[in-house]
Order: C-alpha cells, then structure tokens, then sequence
C-alpha cells in the first residue's frame, strides 16, 4: 500500500478582533452574489475557465479522488443542440411533470421552459460526477460522490463570483441527453449545468431576502 508522504502544513491565523472584521467581510462579500438568468453574450478566456475549474477541484472530495469532470462548451452549435434538448426536458417538465405545489413555489421567480441563455451565456460547464472508476475492466466504486461533487459546485460558483461573473445553477430534469450529446463515458453522471458569463446590463433579479442567523443555526453551549 503506497502512501502519501505527510508535509508540514502552515496556516495564516488572526486575532479575535481580525476574525471579526474578516469573517464579516467575507459574509458581505458571499451575500453580493446572485445568480443571474440573462447573460451578456460577451466571451470569456479559457484561462479564466481553467481557474475558475481548478479553484472547484481543491473541493475535498471522498478518499481524494476527485471525482468530476467539468465539459466547458463555447461551440455555439454544440450549445444550440443543448438549449433545444433541455427546453423538450423543460417544456414537459412545467406542462405536467411538475406537481402543482412546485410550480407555486417557483412562479414568484419568474422561471419557464425557455432557456435562452443556453445559447447566449459564453460558456456551459457542464459538471458530471464519477460514481466509479474504470481500473482496465474492473469498476471501483468512488465514495461520497454527491457530497463531493455538491461541494466543487460551490467552490466554483465561489470562484466564479470572486471573478467578476455569474452564474446559474441551471438543472434541467432529467439530464441524460447530455451523456449522449457531449458522449461521456458510462461512469458519469450529469450534476449540474451552469451557464456564466457576464451579466446582462439591464439584468434584473428578484428582491428576495436571505433568512437571518436564528433561522438557520442552533447554538448547543
Ligand atoms: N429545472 C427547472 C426548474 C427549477 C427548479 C428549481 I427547485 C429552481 O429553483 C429553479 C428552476 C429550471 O431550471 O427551470
């Protein structure tokens, strides 16, 4: 059994009065990011992609195997068949997949079957998520897959923010057309497509409220 060689590991800490300010900077900062459904067309660099991409790949991820590949589409056909298989998706899913009680709790969003921005954001990373490994014929199953993958999520959408840009965690049910389209191996899984790029000037989002410190923590002392 090869293991790892351990590293002295050094970590800049502040005081208590330091932590105070920083933590709530960071909190201010986290709270400025919104996601965005209309996208100016504007392009971005791929080395900003690959930035953003390895920033989601520091994510802790079970036994460190890293277990997603992010597809990056800038190729408008590519995107084009993308936006029409995930609007079919979309369409039925509003038109009757949907129960009643989800469409209620989405109206106040303003969200529907269309998905321009399928076509218009500049790039679509399209996370898929590795349930196992091929070693030659032999599967070997990855651990805590969907923690993992959830987390490089947000690491990303992190990174995505801290470069000036937006996002959308875009998930249109069910994903499959997209193993096909982007032909993926079996051993993955779409997770999430998210589309980023600029806003769109003129964008607007809604006016929704963040719930407060009380609302979503218990303090056990
Ligand atoms: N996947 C659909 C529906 C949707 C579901 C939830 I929960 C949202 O917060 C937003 C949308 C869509 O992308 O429109």
């Amino acid at each position: 059994m090869k293991e790892y060689p351990f590293i002295p590991y050094s970590k800049k800490t502040y005081s208590e009065a330091e932590m105070a300010v920083r933590s709530k900077d960071h909190f201010e900062y986290y709270n400025s990011r919104r996601t965005v459904r209309e996208f100016s067309p504007k392009p971005i660099t791929d080395k900003v992609i690959e930035h953003i991409l390895l920033s989601a790949s520091t994510a802790p991820s079970g036994a460190h195997k890293q277990l997603w590949t992010f597809c990056v589409i800038t190729n408008a056909n590519l995107k084009k068949q993308i936006r029409e298989a995930a609007e079919k998706e979309e369409y039925d899913s509003y038109n009757g997949r949907m129960p009643a009680d989800w469409l209620d709790d989405l109206a106040p969003l303003g969200t529907d079957w269309q998905k321009p921005f399928l076509e218009i954001a500049p790039a679509l990373i399209i996370v898929f998520k590795r349930s196992y490994e091929f070693k030659g014929v032999i599967k070997k199953n990855n651990y805590y897959v969907s923690e993992s993958v959830g987390i490089a999520c947000g690491f990303l959408l992190e990174a995505v923010h801290y470069c000036g840009l937006v996002a959308l965690t875009h998930t249109p049910s069910p994903m499959n057309f997209l193993c096909k389209l982007l032909n993926r191996p079996e051993n993955e899984k779409p997770y999430l497509l998210i589309p980023i790029g600029y806003p769109l000037e003129s964008t607007m989002v809604p006016d929704i409220k963040r719930k407060e410190i009380k609302d979503i923590a218990v303090f056990y002392k």
